[in-house]
């Protein structure tokens, strides 16, 4: 019986809330219906303590018993070994679920991330650094399109690659960047509209939410 303990921040100012990578493993738990307790980090403080389990100071981690993960990807992995509704059990599906796990954090986050970090910041529009940062994006897109308009889910049936490609992509889609992508637009509101989605994030934000008013905010 595996003993899951979600690690995220205590607190983090509003404009992340909804967007905080626990959100993709609170996602996974519920879509599997794993029992889980959530425990949290100062994110004021990354002492040692944190570092031991997220080298870089990051959220989130999990423990499962005495195995402590770190990196969402590594995560979802980690659970969908303990649930056939996250990761296929056939070889095959197994495989192209891999692939595309990999394929949302190392081929699409890593466009979309600068591309978003961009947007947020309100970096100019007219430099050549952002042409490259928007064109890294677009050549991802043009070639997921075609992709996510032939199937429902990227390996089949739904598994943790679409919580990843999905969480990646509406980050994106919320800098309205999927405007000219439909299928991948309607692929982010086909998988959170699944309750599991608004389970987790709903829980995210009750989480952020208590911490403001234990701040007395
Ligand atoms: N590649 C890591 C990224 C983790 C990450 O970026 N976490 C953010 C919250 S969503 C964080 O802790 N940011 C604070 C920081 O980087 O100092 C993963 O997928 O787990």
């Amino acid at each position: 019986m595996p003993n899951l303990t979600l690690i995220t921040y205590d607190w983090v100012p509003p404009p992340p809330r909804g967007y905080v990578r626990d959100l993709r493993v609170r996602w996974a738990l519920e879509e599997a219906g794993l029992p889980y307790r959530v425990a949290s980090t100062p994110f004021d403080d990354r002492g040692p303590a944190h570092l031991a389990h997220q080298p870089f100071g990051q959220v989130p981690w999990l423990t499962d018993g005495d195995i402590s993960i770190f990196e969402s990807g590594a995560i979802l992995l980690h659970l969908g070994g303990l649930s056939d509704r996250l990761l296929p059990s056939d070889p095959r599906g197994r495989a192209e679920a891999t692939e595309w796990v990999f394929g949302a954090l190392n081929s699409v986050e890593m466009a979309s991330l600068p591309w978003t970090m961009s947007k947020f910041m309100k970096h100019p529009s007219d430099t050549a650094a952002w042409k490259f940062v928007d064109d890294f994006l677009k050549l991802r897109l043009m070639r997921l399109e075609p992709v996510l308009a032939a199937r429902e889910w990227l390996a089949g049936t739904f598994s943790v690659a679409d919580i990843l490609m999905a969480d990646v992509l509406r980050v994106a889609d919320g800098f309205d960047g999927l405007a000219d992508s439909p299928a991948c637009r309607a692929y982010v509101a086909r998988a959170t509209g699944r309750p599991a989605f608004a389970k987790a994030h709903a829980d995210q934000m009750a989480h952020f939410a208590a911490a403001d008013k234990a701040r007395g905010m």
